[in-house]
C-alpha cells in the first residue's frame, strides 16, 4: 500500500504537467491565430503537449533518481517534469531563449539535462538505443543505475526498438522500457499498424517479462513500475512495460483531429487519470484543501516558469554557428587543410 505522501507526491507533479499543457497551449496559439504561422509567436515550430498521459510518467519516475538516465520522445514534458528536470531552463528552452537547456536551439521537442540525466528525441523509437547505453554504461561501471525509455505505441514497429530490447535483454541490462499507449500515432489507430493490441505481449520475443497497465491509474502504474525498476536495479534485467494512457488533446497543436470519432475524444476526456487520483486521495482522508493548495503551488510554478522564460534574451543570428560540434573529436584538428578540395561539377 502506498503511504499518503507518496499518493501527494504523484498528484502534484500530475497536476503540475497537466496545468504547463494548458499554458503552452494558449502561449502557443498567440501570434499565430487566424491564419495558422507556425513560425509566428513566442513558441515556434511545432508542439506536442501530452495532458492525458501524465500517469505514465509520474508513476515510472517517482522510483528514479537523478542518476537514473530517463529518454522520452516527442511528447516529453510530462517525464521530464517527472524526472525533475529544471522546469525554468526548460520553459526557456521551449520559447527558444539563451538560457534555456540548450540555448534555446534544442526546442520542445529536444530537451537535454544532464543534471538529472534525462534527455529527447523527436524521432520516434530513438530514445531507445541511448537508454540502453545508459543501462550499459551503469552495469559497466558497476552502479546500480538504470535506464528507462519512454516510447508512443506508434513507436514499437521500429527496428531500434527491436535492437533495444534484444541488445538489454542479451546483456542482461538495467533498462526498463515504458510504451505510452494513447491508441493514435498522429491520425493512426493503433489497431491498423501493429499486430498486437497489447503491446507488452512484445516482450516474450525478447524474454524479458512484458507488464500491461490498461487503466490509466498513476498508483497502477506507480507499482508495476516499482516492479521493473527494481528488478533492473538488483541486476535482474529489463522489463518492457505498457500503460494505458489518453490524448486529450491534438497529436500537435493546430491538429484539427478531423479523423478522431467525437465518441473516442469525449472518452479520453471522460477517463481522467487526475480526476481519479483526487477520487482515490479524498476516499484515504485527504482533505479538498490539501489538493487545492497542491494545485496552487503546481500553478505559481508553472507560472513563474514562463513568466520567467519570457523575459530570457533570444540567442543571437551568428550564434547559430555555436555548439554546432563538441570539441575536434580526436584525429580531427582546427587547422586549415593542405590541400585543395576537388571541384564538383554536375553535367558529366
Ligand atoms: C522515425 C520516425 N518516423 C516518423 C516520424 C513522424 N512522427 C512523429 S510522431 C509520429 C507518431 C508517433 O506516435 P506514437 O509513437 O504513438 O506517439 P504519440 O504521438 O501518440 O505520443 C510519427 C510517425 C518520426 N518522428 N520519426
Ligand atoms: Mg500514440
Amino acid at each position: 500500500m502506498l503511504s499518503q505522501d507518496t499518493m501527494l507526491d504523484l498528484y502534484a507533479d500530475m497536476v503540475t504537467a497537466r496545468y504547463y499543457e494548458e499554458r503552452l497551449q494558449e502561449e502557443y496559439l498567440e501570434g499565430k491565430q487566424p491564419a495558422f504561422d507556425i513560425s509566428a509567436g513566442p513558441i515556434p515550430g511545432e508542439l506536442h503537449l501530452a495532458a492525458g498521459q501524465e500517469a505514465a510518467a509520474v508513476g515510472v519516475c517517482h522510483h528514479l533518481r537523478p542518476d537514473d538516465t530517463v529518454t522520452a520522445p516527442h511528447r516529453p514534458h510530462h517525464v521530464a517534469i517527472a524526472k525533475g528536470v529544471d522546469l525554468k531552463r526548460m520553459t526557456a528552452e521551449i520559447f527558444g531563449r539563451t538560457t534555456g537547456l540548450s540555448s534555446g536551439k534544442g526546442g520542445h521537442m529536444h530537451l537535454f539535462d544532464p543534471d538529472v540525466k534525462f534527455a529527447c528525441s523527436g524521432i520516434i523509437a530513438e530514445g531507445c538505443p541511448p537508454a540502453v547505453g545508459a543501462a550499459l554504461a551503469a552495469k559497466k561501471r558497476n552502479t546500480d543505475s538504470v535506464a528507462v525509455a519512454f516510447l508512443g505505441e506508434g513507436a514499437i514497429d521500429q527496428g531500434a526498438f527491436f535492437e533495444s530490447l534484444n541488445f538489454a535483454s542479451v546483456h542482461n541490462l538495467p533498462a526498463v522500457f515504458v510504451i505510452e499507449d494513447n491508441d493514435w500515432a498522429i491520425s493512426m489507430p493503433k489497431e491498423r499498424v501493429t499486430d498486437v493490441e497489447d503491446g507488452s505481449e512484445r516482450a516474450a520475443g525478447f524474454d524479458m517479462p512484458g507488464v500491461r497497465v490498461d487503466h490509466d491509474d498513476a498508483l497502477a502504474v506507480y507499482e508495476a513500475a516499482g516492479d521493473a525498476i527494481h528488478r533492473a536495479r538488483d541486476r535482474n534485467g529489463p522489463t518492457l512495460l505498457e500503460v494505458q494512457v489518453h490524448r486529450r488533446m491534438g497529436h500537435f497543436m493546430w491538429d484539427p483531429q478531423t479523423y478522431r470519432p467525437e465518441e473516442d475524444e469525449e472518452a479520453a476526456l471522460a477517463r481522467d487519470s487526475i480526476e481519479r487520483l483526487t477520487s482515490r486521495l479524498l476516499s484515504h482522508g485527504v482533505d479538498e484543501d490539501t489538493l487545492s493548495e497542491l494545485r496552487s503551488q503546481a500553478e505559481k510554478r508553472v507560472d513563474d516558469a514562463i513568466a520567467w522564460a519570457k523575459e530570457q534574451p533570444h540567442p543571437a543570428p551568428e550564434d547559430a554557428y555555436e555548439d554546432v560540434f563538441v570539441n575536434p573529436p580526436s584525429g580531427v584538428t582546427t587547422e586549415e587543410p593542405d590541400f585543395e578540395l576537388a571541384e564538383v561539377t554536375t553535367d558529366e
